[in-house]
């Protein structure tokens, strides 16, 4: 596995000279997601891979009730009693503490711990590395205090973690992605079963190049769960007429066209968004199957552009950027990626074109929105694991 040796050792010797103790290492990656935005909460399908990206943590045990964390990134300590966990308004602590609440709803029984954390995946670019910390600190502590939690619930948990302590309603995918990811792989997951598919990630000659637009804007958290709603909203709607729908998975756009669009316009277009990206998505995992990976392109920039018009949930940036390589022969495909509102567009590139392309674009980003892009070529890595110290040290 490629994995950061710096951050690696930085974790291990840093955790020795914090705690004086020997640390077990742990790594989370982030993800990319080639196709299906927004339509894990909605019961559809998705379509993500863990990336070369990811977050490392080093635990051990205390032989009291004290966690003791401490974020290299932030530099910054962070303690708190195991009966006293709660969220605080620190930021970083909550992606850790959200995930000792869980356990403990659950009645797993555990100790005090120290960790320490540090990584290589963006904050706020859309990688979700809130994601990856999550699922690290349920693999960790699963695996340091012998809980027997499968990989599943801990991305339960780790869901339920981001619900609780950071307030994001959000879907199951990041989370699945980061412990299920397979090398040269995508997962096909259905997130209404949880079944999943690893589907080979063969690009033939193409690169996978994600374009940082380094914005976050503040909307993303609460513009998300409005989402969110609304497609709740929709659902009841058509629910009243077909007591069977439980989720937009079971809609057709042709409900929608009856029984919502003359109802809530605004409603219409995000159910309509979803209902759509959902088929694409299938359409689009069959275009990767067989090698058509134009096709699967085309796709993606009907995603964005759905996103962007309907589900509304782009920004100048992402838009500018998409826009940009829109008519380039050498990018099959482009689109905005996760959440939105910021992060990441994810496009497909023509190997050889890629350095070319990343340099006009830098410059006429700079340009135009007055902002420095962070570039990136992803590679996809296997999810969450045990990292063996002498191996790598
Ligand atoms: C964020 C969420 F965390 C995911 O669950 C998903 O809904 C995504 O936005 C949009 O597809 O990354």
């Amino acid at each position: 596995m490629a994995i950061n040796s710096e951050i690696f050792k930085e974790v291990k010797e840093k955790f020795r000279k914090r705690f004086n103790e020997e640390p077990t290492l742990f790594r989370s990656p982030g993800r990319v997601n080639i196709i299906g935005e927004h339509t894990d909460y909605n019961n559809g399908f998705v379509l993500p891979a863990a990336i070369d990206k990811a977050i490392y943590i080093g635990v051990c045990k205390r032989a009291n009730e004290t966690i003791s964390l401490y974020s290299e990134e932030f530099d910054e300590a962070f303690e708190v009693k195991l009966s006293e966990v709660m969220p605080t308004d620190k930021g970083w602590p909550n992606y850790i503490l959200g995930v000792v609440d869980q356990l403990l709803k659950r009645g797993h029984v555990f100790g005090g711990f120290n960790m320490n954390i540090d990584g290589d995946v963006p904050i706020g670019s859309g990688l979700s590395s809130s994601a990856a910390v999550e699922c690290a600190t349920a693999f960790a502590l699963n695996d340091l205090f012998e809980l027997n939690i499968s990989k599943q619930d801990m991305a339960f948990i780790a869901q339920k973690a981001e619900h609780e302590f950071a307030g994001v309603r959000v879907g199951i995918m990041d989370m699945f992605a980061s412990l299920f990811g397979k090398k040269d792989h995508v997962i096909k997951l259905d997130c209404q079963s949880l079944e999943y598919e690893y589907v080979p990630l063969k690009l033939e000659g193409y690169k996978i190049v994600l374009l940082n637009t380094n914005v976050k804007h503040s909307l993303s958290s609460s513009e998300y769960n409005t989402r969110r709603q609304q497609c709740e909203e929709g659902v009841t709607l058509v629910k009243a007429h077909h007591p069977n729908v439980s989720s937009l998975r079971d809609v057709t756009v042709e409900m929608l066209n009856q029984y919502v669009k003359p109802l809530n316009e605004v409603v219409y277009r995000r159910c309509k968004y979803v209902v759509e990206e959902s088929q694409r998505l299938l359409a689009g995992c069959e275009d990767l199957k067989n090698g058509h990976i134009d096709a699967l392109g085309k796709k993606m920039f009907r995603t964005h552009d759905g996103l962007s018009r309907e589900y509304e949930v782009s920004c100048k940036e992402l838009d500018f950027l998409v826009d940009a390589v829109r008519n380039n022969p050498d990018v099959l495909g482009a689109r905005m990626m996760g959440g939105g509102f910021g992060g990441c567009t994810i496009n497909i590139v023509k190997e050889e074109a890629k350095e070319n392309l990343i340099k006009q674009i830098s410059k006429s980003y700079k340009n135009q929105m007055g902002l420095e892009l962070s570039p990136y070529i992803a590679q996809t890595e296997d999810g969450t694991s045990k990292l063996n110290l002498s191996k790598f040290a």
